[in-house]
């Protein structure tokens, strides 16, 4: 028997003694396995199952034992905006002492200030800036972390937000996916002709990203106070075009009908949905988008109304759930909490929370070999000292991970 500790890399090894939370067959609540074993060999799983069944003249290997501890999948936030210059803190200072949204905006707060600072930012501060925020997610289990570009709105800065998160995966043993949101809002030096700045800025913009191979999927904002879904569907087109996947943030503040577009171009995830109706959830099921619910923005605008859970449930839309981690409506950077507060702010299970950061995270990234514990799956994985899945959404602001391994390596 050997510890799991310091930094060895063992190419090929068992897990023993674990509670398994597969998430990968409903046959159990959490495809949970009591007594598990996971094999382990060249940065996959090889074998996971009930430890009795375990040959071990199949995997003759060194075998970890980890006293019962529960291992899940690797933790996957698909949704942040965790590379942007400056901070918004006084913005909330503000806002707290009775400031409104314009008033905050003619101190020269708002996501105009974001773009300004992250405009001023070199790539070498973005990334640094970046970072611990990264390593939070990092140190409660994620192994994925999607980044958004969106805060620059000018070519240089998108593609400077685009090659920062690129290089975050350089620096640090996790995944990292990039979603160009060139279509997050309209830069000062366009207001009042949003089409021009799409037309001439964004969709340029977007090519030149993706020759670059800045770009792993499409995203925009759908809604009153950012672009109409006529606006989208012309960066969706050519998003389409060039063969990446879309996602969109539509329905967080009122129903302008992205959902139905983004469905209708196969989206695949639709974020935020507080105001998507039920037939909003059966064009979702139909085209198998993912509704990403973002629980930390609806927390902090003091949002009231809730995306409406039992129609996803009722027409099988998976669900996830992700931090949103920004400046401005999520400054969290916590997994852990985004399960909680998707429990206690929206009721969903701990088992539809666990799936949320895991399964259904991964497939709303198009990640098909990631978020469940199952033979030639990616070996990317959470050990957490708890003793069972629903205390992972349970507690607040405690961090039980135990350990994590990314691609076999701890
Ligand atoms: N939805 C949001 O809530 C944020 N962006 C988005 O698309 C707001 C971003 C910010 O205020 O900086
Ligand atoms: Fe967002």
């Amino acid at each position: 028997m050997k510890r799991l500790g310091g930094n060895c890399v063992t190419e090929s090894y068992v897990l023993t003694g674990v509670k398994l939370a597969t998430m990968a067959s409903s046959d159990t609540p959490y495809g949970l396995i009591e007594d598990g074993a996971v094999a382990v060999s060249d940065g996959k799983i090889v074998w996971a199952g009930a430890r009795q069944e375990l040959s071990a003249d199949n995997y003759p290997w060194t075998q970890i034992e980890l006293d019962g501890r529960l291992v899940t999948p690797g933790l996957i936030d698909c949704h942040t905006h965790i590379v942007f210059g400056g901070n918004r803190a006084m913005e909330f200072e503000m806002r707290l002492k009775g400031a409104s949204y314009e008033d905050v905006a003619r101190a020269g707060g708002g996501i105009v200030s974001t773009v300004s600072a992250t405009r001023a930012a070199s790539l070498e501060d973005l990334v640094q800036k970046a970072l611990p925020r990264l390593d939070a997610l990092i140190a409660e289990g994620a192994t994925v972390v999607e980044v958004k570009s969106g805060y620059g709105l000018d070519l240089e800065t998108e593609l400077n937000m685009l090659r920062a998160a690129r290089r975050l995966a350089d620096l640090r043993p996790v995944t990292v996916k990039t979603t160009f949101l060139g279509a997050h809002a309209t830069p000062g030096e366009y207001k009042g002709r949003d089409d021009d700045y799409i037309d001439t800025v964004c969709i340029p913009a977007l090519r030149t990203a993706h020759a670059q191979g800045l770009v792993d999927a499409v995203d925009g904002f759908c809604e009153n106070i950012a672009f109409a879904p006529a606006q989208i569907e012309r960066v969706f087109q050519a998003a389409q075009e060039l063969g990446l996947p879309l996602k969109l943030h539509a329905e967080q503040l009122s129903h302008q009908g992205g959902t139905a577009l983004a469905a209708r171009y196969g989206a695949l995830s639709v974020d935020h949905v507080e105001y998507a109706t039920e037939d909003d959830a059966r064009a979702m099921a139909a085209a198998g988008s993912v509704a990403v619910i973002l629980p930390g923005a609806y927390y902090t605008i003091r949002e009231t109304q809730a995306p409406p859970i039992d129609h996803f449930r009722a027409h099988g839309v998976p669900m996830a759930l992700a931090t949103d981690c920004n400046p401005g409506s999520s400054p969290l950077t916590s997994l852990l909490l985004t399960m909680n507060m998707g429990c206690t702010l929206f009721r969903m299970t701990p088992e539809e929370a666990l799936a949320g950061v895991t399964c259904n995270a991964a497939n709303a990234l198009g990640l098909n070999d990631r978020g469940r514990i199952a033979a030639g799956m990616r070996a990317d994985l959470a050990i957490w000292d708890v003793e069972s899945p629903a205390e992972l959404a349970y507690r607040i602001g405690f961090n039980p991970l135990y350990s994590r391994i990314y691609e076999g390596k701890r």
